[in-house]
């Protein structure tokens, strides 16, 4: 398993329906033939002085949103960037954002989401995978400076020509420079083409980019905020990081904003953080993931915050299980919604007016009434309803393939179409779904993905490591978390705490780093290389289990 080895790829993303189908989710009126720079436009001319972002004492309005953006636009064409082109942003919950991405939308440049946890590895692998000429950051957050970090990125891939920073810039291109419209002409953006690369979780190797469509997105998160009863009163804490999917579309800051909502940026998702915006900007709804719901339902009832104003709690990402789910009302006083979506398009939400008993006990049901669903057995034949089986889906906000995966487009979506999703579910009356697992082997530690194959690459690079398998492990508070079994080469073992710095060491996503490491003689199975890892990974976990560990 060698990481990863490609040069630069320099091909646009694109993202292509087959044309009856296309013409279909045009006539529905799910695609709406508009950008995203065409939709803030609209939204400023509509909501104008109306304030659309909050981020501590900085209030925006609409119209001063689109002004920034504008600004931001003209200021990445005027360094020579072309329509088309990538640009890698890693931005923290901050109202620069929004400015920051509508600015590429505007100048039909295509951002591809990073997320603040990412470090060089994953970093320099979005660069790459994208071709991407920029990379936009914020100076520092939260304690951590990021300005090292993308002048490493940059000294691993000299075709990343512009840094752009958000703050103190030093030598770097400076971002807060462009506040103002200069005459430079924007173009005209197709709403059919590829707006941005979202990244996946990986279940297999490094994160995959995920190109969408302004048609199909904008359809999602707008057709989401219906389902969320998103209206120009709503008040959205974004508590997850922004550039995730969830808290981006589902609804999530577009969906709100394309309401005339407002969104409030928290910069940590800590109780203490969130509760403290909830009372003071009177929040209305928010996203989280399992273990923050929890954390939130723990401090709640000792809280000094007035939490009222909170009408729904969304909670997605990874399974919540339904003892949980039954405390939200009790405790925080609000309506659970459930989602259960992905960066790949199909969305799950149980209906704010559905019976408690579905709110607890399902993850929702399909957002689109054109999202078709398949629950299939290992041999691919539907499996009868309540029983669990793969699931499958296409529709109008689902991707048909991944950008520059060959490999993995053939493994992930059928001859028709169709996006094997890797979810174990059972269809329920209604359509509703239960998840039930993974097929493959990652790690859905506290929503973050983690894909086995990776953090078994990095073990590997250890010249005291003969082999590894990681395996998720259940967890009580994260849901899940990750165990490395590691057989020591011959010579001097080393300790877990040396395995743990060394992969931290190779410049992965702190969540990457495992959260156990196990060493054994030998793995059960002698021909390792010849076993499918799957096989090894599930004789691992059951081993451990058995033995009491967990
Ligand atoms: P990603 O590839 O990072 O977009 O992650 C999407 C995956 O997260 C889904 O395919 C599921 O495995 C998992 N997931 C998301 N929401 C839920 C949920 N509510 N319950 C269980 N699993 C979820
Ligand atoms: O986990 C996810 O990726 C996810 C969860 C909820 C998602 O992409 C979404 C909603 O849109």
């Amino acid at each position: 398993m060698i990481p990863e080895m490609t040069t630069s790829v320099q091909t646009a993303p694109t993202q292509i329906w087959p044309p009856e189908f296309a013409a279909r989710y045009r006539e529905r009126g799910y695609w709406a033939g508009i950008s995203f720079g065409d939709l803030l436009r609209q939204l400023a001319a509509e909501h104008g002085e109306r304030i659309a972002v909050v981020d501590g004492e900085r209030r925006w309005s609409y119209a001063e949103l689109l002004t920034r953006a504008q600004a931001a636009a003209q200021g990445y064409l005027s360094l020579g960037l072309a329509p088309g082109d990538r640009v890698v942003v890693q931005i923290p919950n901050v109202a620069d954002f929004f400015p920051a991405v509508f600015g590429l939308f505007l100048a039909g440049l295509v951002p591809v989401y990073a997320l603040p946890a990412h470090r060089q590895t994953e970093l320099t692998h979005f660069v790459r995978r994208s071709g991407a000429r920029a990379l936009v950051i914020m100076d520092r957050h939260e304690g951590f400076d990021y300005r090292p970090l993308a002048k490493d990125v940059q000294a691993e891939v000299p075709e990343l020509e512009h840094l752009i920073v958000i703050g103190d810039a030093g030598a770097d291109v400076g971002f807060d420079g462009w506040r103002r419209a200069d005459g430079v002409e924007l173009p005209d953006v197709d709403p059919s083409s590829v707006a941005f690369l979202q990244i996946s979780g990986g279940s297999t190797g490094l994160s995959k980019l995920i190109p969408r469509t302004h048609d199909d997105y904008i359809y999602s998160f707008r057709a989401s905020a219906e389902v969320s009863g998103i209206t120009p009163d709503t008040v959205y804490l974004t508590a997850l990081p922004v550039a995730h999917n969830f808290p981006m579309s589902s609804p999530g800051v577009f969906g709100v904003l394309s309401a005339g909502g407002q969104v409030v940026m928290c910069p940590n998702p800590r109780p203490e953080t969130a509760f403290a915006l909830i009372e003071k900007e009177r929040v209305t709804i928010t996203g989280v993931v399992p273990p923050m719901a929890l954390r939130w339902m723990q401090a709640a009832p000792r809280t000094k915050h007035d939490l009222s104003s909170l009408r729904v709690l969304q909670v997605g990402g990874a399974k919540f299980i339904p003892e949980a789910a039954a405390r939200v009302r009790p405790t925080l006083g609000c309506t659970l919604q459930q989602v259960f979506g992905m960066a790949e398009g199909l969305v799950n939400y149980t209906r704010l007016d559905d019976p408690d008993e579905t709110i607890v006990n399902t993850q929702g049901r399909p957002l689109s009434p054109d999202d078709e669903v398949l629950v299939l057995d290992d041999d691919g034949n539907p499996v009868p309803d309540g029983e669990a089986g793969h699931l499958l889906t296409r529709g109008p906000y689902t991707i048909r393939a991944y950008h520059n995966e060959p490999a993995a487009n053939a493994r992930s979506f059928t001859d028709d179409g169709f996006y094997r999703t890797g979810d174990i579910v059972k269809r329920l009356p209604g359509g509703y779904l239960s998840v039930q697992g993974r097929a493959g082997d990652h790690i859905n530690r506290a929503g973050e993905k983690v894909s086995a194959e990776d953090i078994e690459d990095h073990l590997l690079a250890h010249p005291q490591v003969h082999d590894a398998a990681v395996v998720s492990i259940p967890d009580p508070y994260l849901g899940e978390r990750s165990c490395a079994f590691v057989i020591a080469a011959e010579g001097e073992a080393p300790g877990a705490a040396d395995l743990k710095r060394f992969v931290r060491g190779r410049g992965v996503a702190v969540f990457k780093v495992p959260d156990q490491i196990v060493f054994v003689e030998g793995f059960a199975t002698t021909a390792v290389g010849k076993v499918s890892r799957n096989v090894l990974r599930a004789e691992l976990r059951a081993r451990f289990l058995k033995e009491g560990n967990a």
